[in-house]
């Protein structure tokens, strides 16, 4: 097997400074795609997923409450605690932190089985209301992602505007989140095609999110860490403790509100 390529740290860095984001190919082995792959049918065969989210579920018919997504698996899961503090999602963090010695506050895990609703344009820093602003998010395919089955979308250079707390109403038939922020006049919703073992990396105020996954038969599988600079002052408590590459646990002050990327939002004391 051909080892990937070292990602050209400086390129990305410059890609993601102008865009809000970059994608690493295959920056997760075969190896690690499968293992992730594994540890969460177990979990999800387990019952394990069914943690905190209601997540707007029509019915029990609904893809979403058949496959409902997994928060924060690292605190009971030593696959995903691992493949959370991946050695070079630390490498390629540090960089786009400008050499701030990154921490992990969050793993989620999405299933999106055939026909189940995407995500609406969102900024992920109004839910961990990271300060000062250096949320990042490693999202790492398991499946080929594209349109067909609800890839991520982005919307290239949004992460200079501030957080857009008006939101409008979304179209909750291809959205499990009732709410999205909308696009900036000028700029444009773009497709991430990905392959399994591609990392996006995006920016916390980047507005992003996905649609419904319109395929007849395929999953599309998504393992997504968010983190920040270890030199942040303060995070929503629901990121509480947040983890140290080294494995250790650290806390920072908390702050009211925020909580879960995709959690209806209620409100913050900023
Ligand atoms: O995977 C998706 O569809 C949305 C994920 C997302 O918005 C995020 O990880 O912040």
């Amino acid at each position: 097997m051909i080892a990937p390529a070292r990602p050209d740290l400086s390129q990305l860095k410059a890609d993601y400074d102008r865009d809000g984001y970059v994608v690493v190919p295959q920056l997760f082995s075969p190896t690690e795609v499968a293992e992730l792959i594994a540890a969460f049918e177990a979990i999800h065969h387990a019952g394990q997923s069914e943690l905190i989210h209601t997540d707007n579920i029509r019915d029990a018919r609904d893809p979403l409450a058949q496959w409902p997504r997994v928060v924060h698996p690292h605190r009971f899961n030593q696959t995903a605690r691992q493949h959370l503090l991946h050695p070079t999602v630390h490498d390629v963090l540090k960089v786009l932190l400008d050499d701030d010695e990154p921490v992990a506050a969050q793993t989620m895990y999405y299933f999106k089985p055939p026909g189940a609703r995407g995500q609406a344009l969102h900024q992920d820093n109004l839910y961990l209301l990271v300060k000062p602003g250096t949320c990042i998010g490693a999202w790492t395919a398991m499946d080929i992602c594209d349109e067909q089955n609800g890839c991520l979308l982005v919307v290239p250079g949004s992460h200079l505007g501030n957080l857009v707390c008006n939101q409008h109403d979304a179209d909750t038939t291809d959205s499990f989140t009732p709410n999205h922020v909308p696009v900036p006049k000028g700029m444009k919703v773009t497709p991430v095609r990905m392959q399994p073992g591609d990392t996006l990396f995006f920016h916390g105020n980047i507005i992003h999110g996905s649609s419904a996954n319109r395929h007849p038969t395929r999953f599309r599988r998504s393992f997504i860490g968010h983190y920040a600079a270890g030199s942040l002052d303060e995070i929503s408590k629901f990121y509480l403790p947040l983890v140290r590459f080294d494995g250790t646990e650290v806390e920072v002050a908390a702050v009211t509100g925020g909580g879960a990327c995709g959690d209806t939002w209620i409100g913050a004391a900023h």
